[in-house]
């Protein structure tokens, strides 16, 4: 019996939302696991960035800046990617606010960004995977797919979705061979969470309620995503992997 394998060598993976944060911590990891990534972000100049810090690991990496959430972006953009075995729908932001008082334009930016740009990404690259009878879609849902509190309903119906989408998408293209999960992160410290963490009663909350006692931190995240991206992951479908030091399991 052969061990499973985690390998990605001769493998391309895309990440969206990957000039920063969790979306550069799971391309790098994708890249030290032998993939060549294609990191990518609106922001060239921050991008190439990226790229070089990525490059100066000794990872295989190049850009490709697009706007993920504009569709026309998105078509104009697929055939400079060329074939992606791997994708990972990063992309996220987050406006919070009351419901009751919500700009439509904030609930629309997040629903767009958070949701809708994991659409419009896997309908460029699914065609080539189906050809290929081969592929790998990682979506990063949130703890908030299955949890809200106050201020984040925009955010938690958009990860909802996209906790839904990831298994819409199992249904139609795994008998193709591929793929299709969600990694859920909890609380990790990142630039959208800094706010809540340097308030010492939110952070406070977090610690206590969570198992672990502690934040999560980018690099909690990246060995499932490799995982999820290797052909040791080959008969996992539809499932959604919580990684939240054990908030969600506990009252
Ligand atoms: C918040 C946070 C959360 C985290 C994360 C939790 O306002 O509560 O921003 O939404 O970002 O998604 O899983």
């Amino acid at each position: 019996m052969s061990a499973p394998s985690f390998q990605l060598t001769g493998r391309r993976a895309l990440v969206t939302g990957s000039s920063r944060g969790i979306g550069l911590a799971l391309a790098g990891a994708l890249a030290a696991a032998g993939a060549h990534v294609v990191l990518n972000a609106r922001d060239a100049a921050r991008l190439a960035g990226a790229v070089e810090d990525l490059r100066a690991t000794g990872a295989s990496v190049e850009a490709c800046a697009f706007d993920v959430t504009d569709e026309a972006s998105v078509l104009a953009a697929a055939p400079a990617l060329g074939t992606i075995d791997i994708l990972v729908n990063n992309t996220g932001i987050q406006r919070r606010g009351p419901l009751a008082t919500m700009p439509l334009a904030d609930w629309n930016a997040v629903l767009h960004t958070n949701l809708t740009s994991a659409f419009l990404v896997a309908r460029a690259v699914v065609p080539g995977m189906i050809a290929r009878r081969a592929g790998k879609i990682v979506n990063v849902c949130s703890l908030m797919s299955e949890l809200a509190r106050p201020t984040t309903g925009n955010y938690a119906a958009a990860k909802g979705g996209l906790k839904m989408l990831t298994r819409a998408m199992c249904a139609e293209w795994a008998p193709h061979n591929i793929q299709v999960n969600g990694l859920a992160p909890g609380y990790i410290l990142t630039e959208m969470t800094e706010p809540l963490a340097a308030d010492p009663k939110f952070d406070s909350w977090i610690k206590g309620r969570t198992p672990a006692g502690r934040w999560g931190s980018v690099a909690d995240l990246t060995g499932a995503c490799v995982f999820l991206a290797s052909p040791a992951a080959a008969f996992v479908n539809g499932q959604i992997l919580t990684i939240d030091g054990g908030l969600s399991a506990v009252i």
